[in-house]
């Protein structure tokens, strides 16, 4: 894809950061900065799963031979690690132009009453609290500079909360509370806020939300057409290619199927 005549020399030599980069929205973003840079960036790819992130960055070397690539274990839910993690990255990376706050996750479908504690927290470490401490741990830098961007994950579960949502939905209106924050105190800077809401984006989200039901998790999309997290990443890379004095502040992503969280047509 490309992103106008610029892009390529906007996006020339930034260091990205993006958690969760191991599949989904964070892999596919990973590959389309590269893509859009012609490999001319330096990318972070944090996320639980060290083998992926470690296949990740062999393909992207194969296809850009001057990519740099960091890879490292990090769970944002363990929010003692964030800051070290940050601080400790090897110099040729601690200069953070673009965050990209990918990590998150639904669990279950449960009404609220029998929602179980455990997933309650694991939602909202990940999903807030490791979003929140890793914006406060890169923020500085940006400060530093007068520069940079966050992009923040949010969803439409995050505008139009939805039964079997009771916490998840919370969750992404807490990250777009924080946006809407973040944007407002830095106003005085160059420094840009995004936030991406995708609606149904078919991913390994569902697999995760239904704890490994495959069938459970393949009806979300059934008879619809669901958004690829290639189409994500596209908006995500679009927006912090623009002009620096543009600001995609807030963008909601369906596919043509979908009109609100609830609202889906099915062909079958
Ligand atoms: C994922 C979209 O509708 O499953 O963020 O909550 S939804």
């Amino acid at each position: 894809m490309s992103y106008g005549p610029k892009a390529a020399e906007r996006l020339s030599g930034k260091i990205i950061l993006i958690t969760g980069a191991s599949a989904g929205i964070g892999e596919s973003t990973a590959r389309e900065f590269a893509a859009a840079a012609a490999g001319n960036v330096k990318l972070i790819l944090t996320a639980r799963r060290a083998e992926k992130l470690s296949a990740l960055a062999e393909d992207l070397k194969k296809e850009y031979s001057n990519i740099s690539v960091h890879t490292a274990t990090l769970d944002v839910s363990k929010i003692d690690t964030i800051g070290k993690f940050v601080t400790d990255l090897p110099t040729e990376f601690a200069d953070i132009d673009i965050l990209v706050n990918n990590a998150g996750l639904a669990l279950g479908r449960d009404s609220i009453g029998t929602i179980i504690e455990s997933d309650i927290q694991a939602m909202f470490n990940t999903n807030v609290l490791g979003l929140i401490t890793m914006t406060q741990a890169v923020l500085p830098i940006f400060k530093k500079k007068n520069s940079g961007d966050i992009v923040n994950l949010g969803s439409i579960a995050g505008r139009d909360p939805y039964p079997g949502g009771g916490i998840y939905c919370p969750t992404k209106a807490a990250v777009k509370s924080f946006s809407h924050v973040l944007r407002k105190e830095l106003i005085n800077t160059k420094i840009r806020v995004f936030e991406v809401d995708p609606g149904n984006v078919e991913t390994e989200f569902s697999n995760v939300r239904f704890k490994g039901d495959l069938e459970k998790a393949k009806s979300v999309y059934s008879g619809t057409e669901p958004l690829l997290a290639e189409d994500i990443a596209e908006i995500i890379v679009f927006a912090c290619s623009r002009k620096q004095k543009t600001v995609i502040a807030e963008t909601l992503v369906f596919s043509t199927n979908q009109a609100s969280a609830t609202h889906l047509y099915r062909d079958s």
